[in-house]
């Protein structure tokens, strides 16, 4: 199995965590700003609790996998640092509590951490593939909201996805453990499409 065959597999899940109202009305700044504030506090509650599974899957990764894990691990710290800053210009208060579907989240990030590695790596290259799709659909971006669309768009990112997607095939190519891979994708989806909804269900149909 590969990352591409998961993402042929789950194409309609895929397509509905990757499109939705929320990134149409990001688009074309027609975001309530009460929903983008929503997404900006429980994003950044999520930023960290993937900081703290990513720390403890590099801990186990494969040796060829170390580079992009630790390169991503330094990353999201410092993205906790741009969300701060994002925070402070909005005048917005961060120290919030986890809405139910963020805390859903963290609960499937913790049973990841006893999961297989192939299944763990494949779940994080699916997290970030998702985002670099979805806010590539949303580009160029309201003014409003620019920033955060470039941020998930920069071709840095796009490398780094492209690195974690490797070192899941890697994994993947090797590992008695497809099912779980596969199952652990297909959840991620369903998280995404959520976090979605969570912000804003803009009207439609969830
Ligand atoms: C919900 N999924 C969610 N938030 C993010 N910031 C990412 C993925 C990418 O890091």
């Amino acid at each position: 199995m590969s990352t591409s065959e998961l993402r042929a597999k789950h194409a309609d899940s895929w397509e509905r965590a990757t499109h939705h109202p929320f990134l149409d009305a990001v688009r074309d700044g027609s975001l309530p700003e009460w929903a983008f504030t929503t997404w900006l506090v429980q994003d950044y509650l999520f930023v960290g609790d993937l900081l703290v599974f990513q720390a403890r899957l590099l801990a186990r990764a494969a040796r060829g996998a170390q580079a992009v894990l630790a390169g991503g691990v330094v990353g999201l710290e410092q993205e906790l640092s741009w969300f701060e800053e994002q925070a402070g210009r909005r005048r917005l208060q961060l120290a919030a509590r986890r809405q139910p579907t963020t805390s859903a989240y963290q609960e499937f990030l913790r049973r990841l951490d006893g999961a297989p590695y192939a299944a763990s790596i494949t779940a994080l290259w699916g997290i970030e593939a998702v985002y670099l799709e979805s806010w590539s659909g949303a580009a160029p971006g309201d003014p409003t909201y620019r920033e955060f669309v470039e941020h998930w768009t920069v071709p840095a990112f796009a490398e780094y996805v492209d690195g974690l997607g490797r070192a899941a095939d890697e994994a993947l190519a090797s590992t008695e453990s497809a099912a779980l891979a596969d199952e652990a994708f297909a959840e991620v989806l369903v998280m995404e499409r959520a976090f979605w909804n969570m912000a804003w269900a803009g009207g439609a149909a969830r």
